[in-house]
């Protein structure tokens, strides 16, 4: 059996439960390969269940090998609570932050007798670490997010609006074989620069701006994630000594960052360097945060995140200044945790690029 799936089972025996109901997207298309829109599994100690509607029934059956396709005969939840019942569980675990007060109850209406334990982030933790299969989805969508970030360098012109680029990278990436946007992008110029998520807008570009871009590409459901930072036309000192700074950050950050050390630390590294320089305020917050399955995973680069850094984590390491009125600066790149290192999967260049 998988080893994903293995990993909730010996969850499941250190805390003497039954089986798991798994309602949130992610886990379910993680545990099963299964990704349609509407689905429940049902992980025992032994075997392994996925409820889903009509519509998916077909796809269930090639996707999530493996698994019982159990058809409801009307709602998915009486075909879980049916399931349930027949197997016997007692001691159901489920999902805290996704299952809705309204489906708790009518589990618990349906299921008496059945203790519904409330479990928070246990596939999510399983998923912390990433796999092979894993890790080559998120080369895939990185090397994608790289090939965009060279396509844009010809488009980024005096009068282009930021939406027209943030399009044109969305429509580059989806030729690609990208399957979407890892998010919303970012393009922001000028004094939009220091709004750290500012989306693109309708505003033109001017010369003497900074630019801010911030996208990534997703491929088989796992994310990119890059931040880049040009000027349009000629740098000026200011320019160059807060990206200058924002780049050392940058660096120092990954120096520092392997396995064995907490995310805190990393944090602390850059936040240290920028602080130090008189820019501690406008660096917001925090260094980065894992990728996945999705956009913002835990553990992250922040002050208070003590998670010891283990091979196989994909974070980002994304330091930024802004300063309100003038613009800003933010270099973000996707690296892999690996036994002796890290492996930098942002490949574009970072040197400050006059455009
Ligand atoms: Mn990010």
């Amino acid at each position: 059996m998988n080893r994903r799936i293995e990993a909730v089972r010996e969850f499941l025996k250190k805390n003497d439960l039954d089986g798991l109901l798994v309602t949130k997207q992610q886990n379910w298309q993680y545990l099963s390969g299964f990704t349609g829109t509407n689905a429940v599994l049902i992980i025992t100690t032994d075997d392994q269940y996925l409820i889903t509607d009509f519509r998916y029934l077909e796809q269930a059956a090639e996707q999530a090998g493996g698994f019982h396709i159990i058809k409801p005969f009307a709602l998915v939840e009486d075909a879980v609570a049916d399931q349930v019942k027949k197997l016997g569980l007692n001691r159901l675990g489920f999902e805290d932050d996704h299952l809705t007060y309204h489906l708790y109850s009518v589990y618990k209406e349906k299921l008496p007798g059945v203790a519904l334990v409330p479990l928070h982030e246990t596939v999510e933790k399983i998923r912390w670490v990433k796999d092979q299969e894993e890790i080559a989805c998120l080369k895939r969508a990185a090397g994608i997010t790289d090939e965009a970030f060279d396509n844009i360098l010809d488009f980024i012109k005096p009068g282009v609006r930021e939406s027209e680029l943030a399009l044109e990278i969305e429509y580059f990436m989806r030729r690609k074989g990208a399957q979407k946007s890892a998010f919303e992008i970012i393009v922001a110029s000028g004094p939009r620069a220091a709004l750290p998520h500012g989306v693109a807008s309708d505003k033109k570009l001017v010369p003497g701006e900074f630019v801010v871009i911030d996208f990534g590409a997703v491929v088989d459901g796992y994310h990119a994630d890059m931040t880049r930072t040009v000027v349009l036309g000629r740098a000026d000192e200011q320019h160059r000594k807060i990206y200058d700074l924002v780049l050392r950050a940058q660096e120092k950050a990954l120096e520092v960052l392997k396995p064995g050390v907490r995310c805190s630390a990393v944090d602390l590294a850059a936040r240290d360097l920028i602080s130090v320089e008189g820019y501690g305020a406008n660096f917001g917050h925090g260094l980065g945060h894992s990728v996945g399955l999705e956009i913002h995973e835990k553990p992250a680069f922040t002050p208070k995140d003590e998670t010891v850094l283990q091979p196989g984590m994909v974070l980002t390491v994304e330091p930024g200044i802004y300063l309100s009125g003038w613009g800003g600066v933010r270099i973000e790149d996707l690296i892999l945790v690996t036994t002796d290192g890290i492996e930098i999967l942002s490949k574009s260049p970072k040197n400050l690029i006059e455009l």
